[in-house]
C-alpha cells in the first residue's frame, strides 16, 4: 500500500474519530507536528470521491442540496450538511481540508482523502464469486474498515421493520445488525494490531464510531437531540 510509505509525521487514518481528544497524550499529536493525513473510509469520510465516480450519483445524491448547506454552502460530495469528521481532524492539526483523490488537479501535499461512499472492505471478485452483484461503480478497499451500529440507522429500521419487539434492543435498534457490526469491528481491531506491528512508525488510529454513536443515542438529550425523533431521518430514505 503506497500510503504506508509515510514520513513519521503523517497520520494514517483507517477510520475517522469523533474528536481529536481520542488521541492519547503519547500519540503523534504531541510528539510531532502532523504534516499530512491519509484517510480511507466510506461515506462517513468521503470528501467528494463518489460524486466523481461515473454512475454513482444515481444512488448517492451528495452532489445536491441539502448536502453541504450549513458549512460549504454547496454540495461537495460529503454526506453531511457540513463537514465530515476528517475535516475537523484536519482543522485541529491546522491543515487544509483533505481533497478527494479523484479530484484531478487538487493539491495532495497535506494528505488525501481516499474515502468513497458505499465502499466495500472486500474486492469485487470476492462478491462475484458468491453471485452477489454490486453496482459497477463499486469501489472496493482492500482494507478493513470499522462500521457503526447499523441496526440503529433509519435506513435499516425502515427497510427491515419487524412486528416482533424482541428483535429490537432497549434503544430501539435492530439487534442482529448491531451484533454483526460488532463482530466485524472485532476483526478490524485485530487487523489493525497486525498493521501496527508491521509499521511501527506510523500512527494508526481506530475511531470507535460504534461506541460513539451508541453513546450519542443513550445520551441524546445531553447532546441536544430530540429523543422521540432520534432514529428517524429528516428526509430521503428512511424515517
Ligand atoms: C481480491 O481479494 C482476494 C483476497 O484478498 C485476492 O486474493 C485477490 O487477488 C483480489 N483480487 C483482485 C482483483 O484484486
Ligand atoms: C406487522 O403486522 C401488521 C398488522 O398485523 C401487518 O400488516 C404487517 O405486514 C406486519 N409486518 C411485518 C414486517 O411482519
Ligand atoms: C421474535 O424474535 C426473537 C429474537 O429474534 C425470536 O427468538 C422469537 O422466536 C421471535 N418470535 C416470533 C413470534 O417470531
Ligand atoms: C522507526 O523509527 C526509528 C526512530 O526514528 C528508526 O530507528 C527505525 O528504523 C524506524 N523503523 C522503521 C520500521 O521504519
Ligand atoms: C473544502 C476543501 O478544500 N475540500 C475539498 C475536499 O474535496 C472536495 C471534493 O474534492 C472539494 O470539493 C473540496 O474543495
Amino acid at each position: 500500500m503506497a500510503t504506508l510509505s509515510l514520513t513519521q509525521c503523517s497520520l494514517f487514518l483507517l477510520l475517522i474519530t469523533l474528536a481529536a481528544s481520542f488521541f492519547s497524550p503519547s500519540s503523534a499529536q504531541t510528539k510531532c507536528n502532523i504534516k499530512s493525513v491519509y484517510q480511507l473510509g466510506d461515506s462517513l469520510a468521503d470528501a467528494g470521491n463518489v460524486i466523481r465516480t461515473p454512475g454513482a450519483t444515481i444512488i448517492f445524491h451528495a452532489d445536491r442540496s441539502p448536502y453541504g448547506e450549513t458549512f460549504f454552502r454547496r454540495p461537495t460530495g460529503r454526506f453531511s450538511n457540513g463537514r465530515v469528521i476528517t475535516d475537523f481532524i484536519s482543522q485541529s492539526f491546522k491543515l487544509s481540508f483533505l481533497n478527494a483523490y479523484l479530484d484531478r488537479g487538487a493539491s495532495f501535499t497535506q494528505g488525501v482523502n481516499f474515502s468513497v461512499a458505499g465502499a466495500t472492505a472486500l474486492n469485487t471478485s470476492f462478491w462475484t464469486a458468491r453471485n452477489i452483484r454490486l453496482p459497477t461503480w463499486n469501489t472496493p478497499l482492500s482494507n478493513q474498515l470499522g462500521i457503526y451500529p447499523l441496526g440503529c440507522l433509519p435506513l435499516y429500521l425502515t427497510t427491515f421493520p419487524d412486528n416482533n419487539t424482541s428483535v429490537y434492543d432497549q434503544l430501539g435498534c435492530l439487534r442482529n445488525f448491531n451484533d454483526f457490526a460488532s463482530y466485524h469491528n472485532r476483526y478490524v481491531n485485530r487487523a489493525m494490531a497486525n498493521l501496527q506491528r508491521e509499521f511501527p512508525n506510523v500512527s494508526i488510529v481506530y475511531g470507535d464510531f460504534y461506541g460513539a454513536i451508541l453513546t450519542l443515542i443513550h445520551r441524546a438529550s445531553f447532546f441536544g437531540f430530540n429523543q422521540n425523533t432520534l432514529l428517524s431521518a429528516c428526509c430521503g430514505t428512511g424515517g
